[in-house]
């Protein structure tokens, strides 16, 4: 049987927060981030979506876009807080909740008894009564497909993708709205005649496996032909391994920090292994000149304490970033552990 699996993410989260908390920016565009020449736009509310102001963009370009936007530098504390509110809301009502960032989660409703789409409506109206704000809802039978379904009629929208919609859906889609896929490998494959996943389809894996590294290639491959077998996971996150310096100067050199990166990953899978402890995900994180940091993460689908896998994992993550600017901060952090003691007493048990 199909799993049914619902995402959920809240629309224009800071923004909307700032015009519940300031009533004079409703319905005025809003945007969240400095507005000094180095500053960066976090999110805009949908009213200054309309001139073409995005996350990520630089205030610069966000003010030529839209000369009466209202900026705003932003409460991160109030956001946690508006975020904790609306999880442990969630977590109380549902058995298999994954919190994937600030704003959204993951739930596999598979064993609920009401119908996926009374389970969604209900969530919404319930948050919106909660705190004011609206969310989007996407249903389907996997994680990608979900998180595809929640993007596609914001904000407030609710989207459920059936296996039968996968050619309609996922064929004429631009390559770039596959979570997973940086904008630089979009524009090389752009470069050779690749826009949609159409165009994708008609070559073999092994062509993405020299864009993206095996791993990615594998996943990326599989998740455009509709199959996504990654499992919600309640305590994502929750146990993690890291290490992270500033570094004593700035530097562009990607050997460098790359360099630092796998000592790290050596020394982090030395304490994993201490406590016999394997993990799935592999986060890095990249703090800039001017603050502005990130983290891009890459989850296996099993877990490992293999250190070759691990640095495999790490180069095709540390591929995909694009260091732009000066960077002051490396971080890498390994999460998502199973017992390795644990699982070896299982399979022991069920011989
Ligand atoms: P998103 O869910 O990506 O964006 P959003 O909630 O603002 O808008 P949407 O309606 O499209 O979901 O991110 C959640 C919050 O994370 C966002 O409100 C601000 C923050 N954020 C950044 O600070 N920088 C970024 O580049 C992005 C993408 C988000
Ligand atoms: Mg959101």
């Amino acid at each position: 049987m199909d799993r049914q699996i619902l995402h959920f993410d809240i629309d224009a989260f800071f923004a909307s927060v700032e015009q519940l908390d300031h009533p004079e920016y409703q319905n005025k565009p809003l945007i969240v981030g400095g507005d000094s020449d180095r500053g960066v736009v976090a999110t805009c509310s949908y009213e200054a979506r309309k001139f073409g102001v995005r996350s990520a963009m630089s205030a610069v370009v966000a003010k030529k876009l839209c000369p009466n936007g209202i900026f705003v530098s932003g409460n991160m504390k109030r956001y946690q807080e508006v975020s904790r509110q609306i999880f442990e809301f969630i977590k109380s009502k549902f058995d298999h909740v994954e919190i994937v960032s600030i704003d959204e989660a993951y739930i596999d409703i598979t064993e609920c008894n009401q119908s996926a789409i009374e389970i969604a409506m209900d969530l919404k109206r319930s948050v919106n009564q909660m705190t004011g704000l609206t969310v989007s809802v996407g249903l389907s039978y996997n994680k990608f497909l979900a998180k595809l379904a929640s993007d596609w009629n914001k904000p407030d929208g609710i989207f459920v993708i059936k296996r039968e919609d996968i050619p309609s859906i996922l064929l004429p889609l631009p390559i770039i709205r596959i979570h997973g896929l940086g904008k630089k490998t979009c524009e090389k494959l752009n470069n050779i005649g690749i826009f949609t996943i159409e165009d994708l389809y008609q070559y073999p894996q092994s062509f993405l496996n020299e864009f993206l590294g095996e791993l990615y290639a594998t996943e990326i491959y599989h998740r455009i032909h509709g199959i996504d077998h990654r499992t919600v996971e309640e305590h994502h996150d929750r146990k993690s391994y890291g290490k992270e310096t500033t570094l004593q100067e700035d530097t562009t050199d990607r050997e460098i920090i790359k360099g630092i990166l796998d000592q790290y990953l050596i020394r982090i899978r030395e304490a994993l292994e201490k406590r016999s402890l394997m993990a799935k995900t592999i986060t890095i994180k990249i703090k800039y000149q001017d603050f502005e940091q990130f983290t891009r993460s890459y989850s296996l689908e099993y877990y490992t304490n293999n250190l070759k896998i691990w640095r495999e994992a790490l180069n095709s993550t540390f591929e995909l970033l694009e260091l732009d600017k000066p960077v002051r901060l490396v971080g890498l952090t390994l999460s998502n552990f199973e017992d390795q003691d644990y699982k070896q007493f299982n399979l022991l048990e069920s011989i």
